[in-house]
């Protein structure tokens, strides 16, 4: 039986570390420097809250096909799916792949392959991590074969598109990239796409820079839209209905680990030539605080007001707030001296109310920020038994405004 070594247990690395585990035909070693990452995975359980991947994580290592430990072992094929996040200055932090792969180097042997999994600046496979497995003396390319082999997952669908998109396979030679194919073949039944690894960075990255740009210009026309006193949502709605075009829809922002970082990584590579790019950038993380100034307008007049906001996540249905718009929004209403309460049902962190009712007593605007499957049930009526002004902001759309104004509420709409 072959075995796999996946460095990094996080998003990525252990629905992938599952899904191999799962074929029965690999053992697969997973690393991770948290230790209580490593320990909740030895127990069979998983921090990660996705459908499907606890029960798996759970069989596979009561099989025994799963192991977790904080340092490398000897493996046929290393992958690595570590995080990439931006510095405050807004370029790649890579110490982690860095790092990882410096910490193979000694367990590396004739005949290895390693894949990066990680989303990275172009060039970073051939600039970075080659010369850094080079170290093993190991000819690179004939004994040791590398690609890139970016996830494109999308958070809360992740065991369900591991198994069935399409894959970009980026080898530094063609035996790179076909032995990464046959590899993934074990469990993927999406199309495999083979190039070469900078093609594949920069095709990964196109992916979520389309999506940004694409946001960016749903949240301009929000903007306009608000101007010119048309509805943004049914505008969109009807525009789409044209074969092609596929406008994306606006928001409070533009949060997760991957849409508002990884742009950046193309500006980092050729600041000059990527204006487009940069400024969708800016616009998205301008919504926050396009968002707070709507609320501090419409709050105008009341003595110290409360606002309840609900959706602290970056995004539907997750539990994940990295880079949520929701915090930003939070943050600087709390920098008016407001008095706010969050709640967020996929959420229970201390500085949240712990109930939509406490959350809600008292409230002169109700805040939608996040289209939780939960909040399409909200009552209006309870609601309105609740709050101290029957104001609600829905940046989202998801509320029937109908509805709400029947319970006797002011409904503003982002985009309207
Ligand atoms: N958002 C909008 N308007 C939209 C769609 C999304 O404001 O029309 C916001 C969301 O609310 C969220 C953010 O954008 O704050 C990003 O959410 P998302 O669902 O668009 O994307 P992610 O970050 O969860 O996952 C993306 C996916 N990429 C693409 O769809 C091209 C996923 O397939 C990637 O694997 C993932 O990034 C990644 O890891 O790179």
């Amino acid at each position: 039986m072959k075995t796999i070594c996946v460095i990094g247990l996080g998003y990525i690395g252990l629905p992938t570390a599952a899904m191999f585990a799962s074929t029965g035909k690999f053992r697969v070693i997973g690393v991770d420097i948290n230790g209580n990452t490593v320990e909740a995975i030895q127990n069979g359980q998983t921090h990660l809250h996705e459908p499907c991947l606890g029960e798996k994580v759970a069989r596979c290592v009561t099989q025994g096909t799963l192991v977790a430990q904080s340092e490398p072992a000897p493996a046929d094929a290393f992958i690595i799916a570590v995080p990439t996040p931006i510095t405050s200055d807004k370029q790649a932090d890579l110490s982690y792949v860095k790092a990882s792969a410096e910490t193979l180097v000694p367990f590396l042997k004739p005949n290895n392959l390693v894949i990066l999994e990680s989303t990275v600046p172009p060039r970073t496979t051939q600039d970075i991590l080659i010369p850094i497995l080079a170290k093993s003396g190991l000819e690179i390319g004939r004994q040791i074969l590398v690609a890139h082999c970016p996830e494109r997952v999308l958070p809360g669908r992740i065991c369900y598109e591991m198994e069935h998109n399409s894959r970009i396979i980026g080898g530094i030679n063609d035996i790179s990239a076909q032995r990464t194919k046959q590899l993934y073949a074990t469990f993927v039944k999406g199309e495999m796409y083979l190039t070469d690894a900078t093609s594949a960075e920069m095709a990964k990255l196109m992916e979520n820079t389309y999506r940004d740009v694409n946001i960016a210009l749903a949240n301009e026309l929000a903007r306009i839209s608000n101007k010119l006193g048309v509805n943004v949502w049914e505008a969109i709605a009807m525009a789409n209905k044209h074969p092609r075009v596929n406008l994306h829809l606006p928001g409070p922002g533009v949060g997760g680990h991957c849409i508002a970082v990884d742009p950046w990584f193309i500006v980092e590579k050729a600041p000059q030539e990527a204006r487009l790019i940069r400024l969708a950038r800016e616009i998205n993380d301008s919504m926050p605080s396009h968002v707070a100034l709507t609320i501090k307008q419409e709050l105008e007049g009341i003595a110290s007001p409360k606002v309840t906001l609900l959706g602290m996540t970056y995004k539907a249905n997750v539990n994940d707030c990295r880079e949520s718009p929701s915090l930003k929004v939070k943050n600087i209403l709390e920098s008016f001296s407001f008095q706010v309460a969050a709640y967020d049902p996929m959420l229970r962190t201390a500085n949240m109310a712990s109930t939509l009712e406490e959350a809600l007593a008292g409230s002169d605007l109700v805040v939608i920020l996040v289209n939780h499957d939960a909040f399409a049930s909200l009552d209006p009526a309870k609601v309105a038994s609740l709050v101290r002004n029957r104001t609600v902001f829905d940046t989202k759309n998801m509320l029937e405004a109908a509805a709400w104004e029947k319970a006797g509420f002011k409904v503003i709409k982002l985009g309207c």
